[in-house]
């Protein structure tokens, strides 16, 4: 996501943050590798005149924060008109007082809405509430099946029509009925998923206005291909001055390696982007933070969304047990296994790497072939030799000796270098972990070097 735009603007920072002094000059001519960058990331030329302005004014005129050099104010700066270009916090979803609460989706053809009716449907069925689908393309076939596979697949009811309606007054009576449907079975969420067209359409446009009048939302998104950049910007602006949209819903952001569309539409359109779309499965959804994402951006990783999807995936008590071994240094084999069986459910390798501070890198270094392939491997690997331990070994590795490792490799299939190699491994986690949740570093180096960029993060983010 956004890997070219990121190591760009990465590199224009990383000369600032280590100097001790800066120049005006040398601000000036970052922000102008900056402003590059994002007009390279098909940034709308005016958004990116405006935030250069901010920047460079504040910039030249803050005064000094004893806690940060001069190169990590700059950075601060940029970080925080990142942010608020793309809305400041997150906003939500607004729910109706009396449910049911109704969400429009519009957008052109292909731009993901059926499949984003399936994400939301799952967000909301988790938080266990009750969804209705209704099929609100009724003249095409095709897409009321599409739904009602969707529908099938997650347990939730799809209203639709049993003959094609003719004329727009039938479209929105069907919607209309779906809404009363839903009303009086007792569903907490009705989303409508309507039809699209390849280009904005006039035609189209003033059947969406029907729907809406007629179904009075709490929610209208917009869900736009992030990959189509600054059209995805014109196609909400049209859509917005038509039908007043609530919100956008970026698809596709996963494979957009540019973010000219996420960058801009906040400033284009006014209206906040809520979620992005990060891959096709129906758990590919990510609330949209502004200020996590401007760290991503800065290179300095969302680690806060990731302890947030660890936290889906354990229990909170899960959670503080492993954060208080980690901190007090008592983490066992055991434990890192159960770590690595956890990973598989946080998603793909590539997926949780892009969202380690600088991890970007780490990411291009790896080949493609070898960074989808490797990890299931090596994590078999790795939990298959762990499961030949001893449960005292397990739990305290300084037994493992000369002839125990041998047992292991022999009892796991592998060797007594890669038994060696996981210990490594093992001890190196360790102290990244214990770093991260605020514990003291083991040993200076790498572990030293992540808690440092930890306290710029921390400085960032309180500002
Ligand atoms: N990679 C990726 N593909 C997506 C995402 N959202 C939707 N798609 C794909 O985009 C295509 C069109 O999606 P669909 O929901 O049918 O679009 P609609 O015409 O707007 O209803 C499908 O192949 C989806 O799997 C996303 O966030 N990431
Ligand atoms: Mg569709």
């Amino acid at each position: 996501m956004f890997s070219s735009l990121t190591e760009k603007i990465d590199g224009v920072l990383k000369k600032l943050r280590g100097a001790g002094v800066l120049k005006e000059q040398d601000v000036i001519q970052a922000l102008k590798e900056v402003r590059l960058a994002l007009l390279e990331a098909d940034v709308n030329f005016r958004v990116v005149k405006d935030f250069i302005g901010r920047v460079q004014e504040k910039a030249t005129g803050s005064t000094v924060l004893e806690s940060l050099t001069p190169g990590q104010q700059v950075v601060k700066i940029v970080w925080e008109e990142l942010r608020d270009l793309m809305g400041r916090e997150h906003a939500g979803l607004s729910l109706a007082s009396q449910p049911p609460t109704v969400v429009m989706m519009v957008g052109l053809q292909g731009a993901g809405k059926t499949t984003t009716c399936g994400k939301l449907t799952r967000v909301f069925t988790q938080q266990g509430k009750r969804v209705l689908l209704i099929a609100a393309d009724p003249r095409r076939p095709a897409a009321a099946e599409q739904l009602a596979a969707l529908g099938a697949g997650l347990d939730v009811p799809v209203h639709r029509a049993d003959r094609s309606p003719a004329t727009r007054e039938e479209v929105v009576r069907f919607c209309s009925e779906g809404v009363r449907r839903g009303r009086d079975h007792g569903y907490d969420v009705v989303i409508l998923d309507t039809g699209g067209r390849l280009h904005v359409d006039d035609e189209l446009m003033g059947e969406l206005e029907s729907v809406k009048a007629g179904v009075t939302p709490q929610e209208v998104l917009l869900v736009a291909d992030a990959m189509t950049g600054q059209e995805a910007v014109n196609v909400a602006e049209q859509f917005d001055r038509r039908l007043g949209v609530t919100g956008v819903i970026l698809t596709k952001i996963e494979g957009d390696a540019r973010g000219g569309a996420l960058l801009s539409m906040r400033a284009a359109i006014g209206k906040p982007v809520k979620y992005l779309g990060v891959g096709e499965k129906s758990d590919a959804l990510e609330p949209f933070h502004p200020d996590r994402m401007a760290s991503r951006i800065l290179g300095m990783g969302d680690v806060l969304s990731l302890i947030e999807k660890a936290q889906e995936s354990f229990s909170q008590e899960q959670a503080l047990a492993l954060q208080k071994r980690a901190s007090s240094n008592t983490l066992t084999l055991e434990d890192f296994r159960d770590q690595i069986k956890q990973v598989n459910k946080l998603g793909s390798m590539e997926q949780i790497l892009g969202m380690l501070p600088g991890a970007g890198k780490l990411k291009t270094m790896m080949n493609p072939g070898v960074s989808r392939e490797l990890p299931e491997k090596e994590m078999k690997r790795v939990v298959a030799i762990i499961d030949s331990m001893t449960p005292a070994e397990r739990s305290d590795h300084g037994l493992l000796n000369g002839s125990r490792k041998k047992r292991i490799a022999k009892g796991s299939g592998t060797s007594v270098q890669e038994v060696n190699r996981l210990l490594k491994q093992f001890l190196t986690a360790r102290n990244m972990l214990k770093s991260l949740v605020g514990g003291k570093p083991g040993k200076p180096g790498k572990s030293g070097k992540l808690k440092k960029r930890g306290k710029l993060i921390r400085a960032l983010q309180s500002p």
